[in-house]
């Protein structure tokens, strides 16, 4: 094979054939391109290699491919999933390999006669990589350095290798030296290539399994054994101004002692059941998903809302139940509550009867059908029916001591507040806000509305009072479920003109009416009727 390069002279190839510029023999011609995609290879693997101990997001070929697909507009996306569906990820990789080897093949092709350009381009490759890493969020200066090592490191060796395989100092040689030398350059060549692909690849492939690992939760969230019922469309009433029925993640009220949210690794996570047991039980978060799933729509409410507050959400919990676990790790007599702990200390008291008595009391990894996010405990929280969450949903969950009220005090039972938080019958008008302004209709009717709740007893009953009026009973929204809230809607035909009050109160589902006695927070819950002014315009 000639692997000759060209002198100014021409060379004679070792097969005795004369090429008067070797250039156009099609090995000396690919020998600079081989330089310019090994470079390229090297530039990559080093990074690779460097970035495994940086964040896993300073690795240049996620970073780019990552930085690509938040650039390229949405219907260039839509197109490939539809054309190559889950294949995308795959696709894209392979798109930007055959990109990045023809740029760079380019460039070593540039450099058998431009050498200095050659590394100036790879250098503004290397540089223009490092830029698309520093646009990911996550990623801060110091994630550059694998990439601009990746690239102190291949331009160099660029520069080198098109040295070698041109044979520089060939005219001082003997013809057959000088193709024996760039023999044996491109040999070395081709092994500085193998050992970056072999050497990057299994970078990269560390790389992606502790991605992997990282973020299971992000793939493998279960399907539920026992799936919740759809929610009702009619359990939403249509009035601008209602909350949604469901609450997004991103707007549900989050409270918490967390200064900073605490970060769980779900690889080394492990959930610690211990106390008054037969057997402690201890579960990493893979056996844990491993087991079978129950979802259901639950409200959640502070215990700190005051009347007519919004500290109140609703989503879909995906988890498993409290009491399954407890069953396997067989609760002893006398127990009569469990303190579950949070990794950063939080803990709370639940009645064990809350946990045993078949309500859906989850161990729960899911959140409107995605893992829960940071704020809200991610990997694994407590959410539990008809108690207010600080003595019952508990979040970055990590033990369960199975415990009595007598041994044991939480956290905020220690604070003043009551070691039991059954949620009060809560009503509250959404619709208008609090000294808000109301259009009336053309014939004159304005429409009001809001949420009532009593979790583990449902809402069989909203009245609302106008003015000093009569109680009028409200409209009530399809109910999804005794643990939901549910929404209240009332036409007021005789609105006049002028300011107004409104009071609502709410009945459960077992003919309780709810309290007018006003209570603050403390100890254990608002109470008493919400009651706000408003105008008709
Ligand atoms: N680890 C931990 N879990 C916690 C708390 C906390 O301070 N730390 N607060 C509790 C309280 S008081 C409430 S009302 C709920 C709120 O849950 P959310 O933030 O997901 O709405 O979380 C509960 N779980
Ligand atoms: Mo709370």
């Amino acid at each position: 094979m000639n692997t000759g390069q060209s002198d100014p002279g021409g060379t004679v190839a070792p097969g005795g054939r004369s090429a008067p510029n070797d250039r156009s023999a099609p090995a000396g011609r690919l020998a600079p391109v081989l330089a310019g995609l090994v470079s390229g290879l090297l530039l990559v693997a080093v990074a690779e290699l460097v970035a495994l101990g940086f964040s896993s997001s300073s690795a240049p070929f996620v970073a780019v491919g990552s930085a690509f697909v938040d650039i390229v507009p949405p219907w260039v996306k839509d197109l490939v999933i539809s054309l190559v569906g889950t294949w995308d990820k795959p696709v894209l990789f392979a798109s930007m390999a055959v990109v990045y080897g023809v740029l760079t093949g380019l460039i070593g092709w540039i450099g058998a006669r431009r050498p200095a350009l050659a590394g100036i381009l790879l250098t503004g490759l290397g540089v223009l990589a490092a830029v698309l890493v520093l646009t990911r969020a996550q990623n801060s200066v110091l994630d550059l350095v694998p990439t601009l090592v990746g690239t102190l490191v291949a331009v160099p060796v660029l520069r080198l290798l098109l040295r070698a395989l041109s044979g520089s100092g060939a005219d001082q040689e003997e013809p057959d030296q000088a193709a024996w030398s760039r023999r044996r350059a491109l040999v070395v060549t081709g092994g500085v290539g193998v050992v970056a692909l072999i050497g990057g690849g299994v970078a990269r492939g560390v790389g992606a399994a502790r991605e992997r690992a990282r973020t299971i939760a992000q793939f493998v969230l279960p399907r539920p054994e026992t799936a919740a019922d759809p929610i009702p469309e009619a359990a939403q009433v249509q009035l601008e101004g209602m909350p949604p029925i469901l609450t997004p993640a991103a707007d549900f009220y989050r409270i918490d002692t967390a200064l900073s949210v605490p970060r769980v690794d779900p690889t080394t996570w492990e959930l610690r059941i211990h106390g008054l047991v037969d057997r402690e039980v201890t579960l990493t978060f893979e056996e844990l998903l491993a087991e079978p799933m129950v979802e259901a729509h639950v409200t959640l409410a502070c215990v700190s809302n005051p009347v007519g507050g919004d500290l109140a959400g609703n989503a879909t919990w995906l988890g498993v139940p409290v009491g399954t676990l407890l069953e396997r790790a067989g609760v002893q007599d006398g127990a009569d509550m469990v303190l579950s702990r949070s990794v950063d200390g939080f803990t709370a008291s639940t009645p064990l009867e809350a946990l045993t008595d078949g309500r859906d009391a989850l161990i729960a990894v899911g959140m409107n059908g995605e893992p829960l996010p940071e704020e809200h405990g991610y990997p694994v929280r407590m959410v539990v029916p008809g108690l207010y969450g600080y003595v019952s949903a508990t979040k970055w969950l990590t033990e369960l001591k199975v415990t009595r009220f007598a041994d044991d005090v939480a956290y905020w039972s220690t604070r003043g507040w009551s070691e039991r938080g059954p949620i009060k019958i809560a009503s509250r008008v959404d619709v208008p806000r609090s000294f808000g302004d109301l259009t009336a209709e053309a014939d004159g009717a304005v429409m009001l509305g809001g949420t009532a709740w009593a979790q583990q007893r449902g809402i069989s009953r909203v009245e609302v009072q106008l003015d000093d009026g009569e109680w009028r009973e409200a409209e009530l929204g399809a109910a999804i479920s005794e643990d939901t809230w549910v929404q209240w809607s009332l036409r007021w035909e005789d609105a006049s003109p002028g300011d107004h009050s409104i009071s609502v109160r709410a009945t459960d589902g077992e003919g309780e009416l709810q309290t007018d006695e006003r209570a603050a927070p403390a100890p254990d819950g608002a109470s008493g009727w919400h009651t706000i002014r408003f105008t008709v315009a």
